[in-house]
């Protein structure tokens, strides 16, 4: 995976500052998305009793990874140690599979480009890819 460049950092950092103002938006579809889309993703969310969109705990999850990355684009510089502590929650404690990080990514993408059509340039979609592949590896260094 070819590193982040100054270029593609300050593309993160320009569209998230848009992004930002809906992260809780973006957290909430990408959630739904991903248990829709990829169904084997509900299993590690088995304790809450409702899963379905617009419901309190997939809302507020919503909202809880959206500050993780929000977390990330500020530790732009160096996600590996600045998600330490993110990688060993998802690595020991839920044990959620590294593949599901690359699959929420590609629906937080997805809902970026769905709502902010017109920022979410070829050029921004390569930054944003880029960034969310990085943090992927970052949340995956425990695995290893
Ligand atoms: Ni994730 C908890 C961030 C991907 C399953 N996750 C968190 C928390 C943050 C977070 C922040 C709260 C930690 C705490 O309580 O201190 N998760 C992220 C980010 C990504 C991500 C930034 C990738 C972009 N998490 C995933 C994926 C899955 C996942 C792909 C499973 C498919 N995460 C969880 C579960 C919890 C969780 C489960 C605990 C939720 C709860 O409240 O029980």
């Amino acid at each position: 995976m070819t590193s982040l460049t100054a270029k593609d950092k300050d593309a993160v950092k320009a569209f998230w500052a848009k992004a930002a103002t809906k992260a809780d938006d973006i957290g909430h579809d990408a959630l739904c998305r991903m248990l829709a889309v990829y169904p084997q993703t509900k299993t590690y969310f088995s304790h809450w009793k409702d899963l379905s969109p617009g419901a309190a705990p997939v809302k507020r999850h919503g909202m809880v990874v959206m500050k993780g990355v929000a977390e990330a684009v500020s530790k732009i510089d160096n996600l590996t140690a600045g998600l330490l502590t993110l990688s060993e929650l998802h690595a020991f404690t839920l044990r959620v599979d590294p593949a599901n990080f690359k699959i929420l990514s590609h629906n937080i993408l997805v809902v970026m480009a769905i709502l902010f059509p017109n920022d979410f340039t070829p050029e921004v979609h390569v930054a944003m890819d880029k960034f969310l592949a990085a943090l992927a590896l970052a949340l995956s260094e425990k695995y290893r």
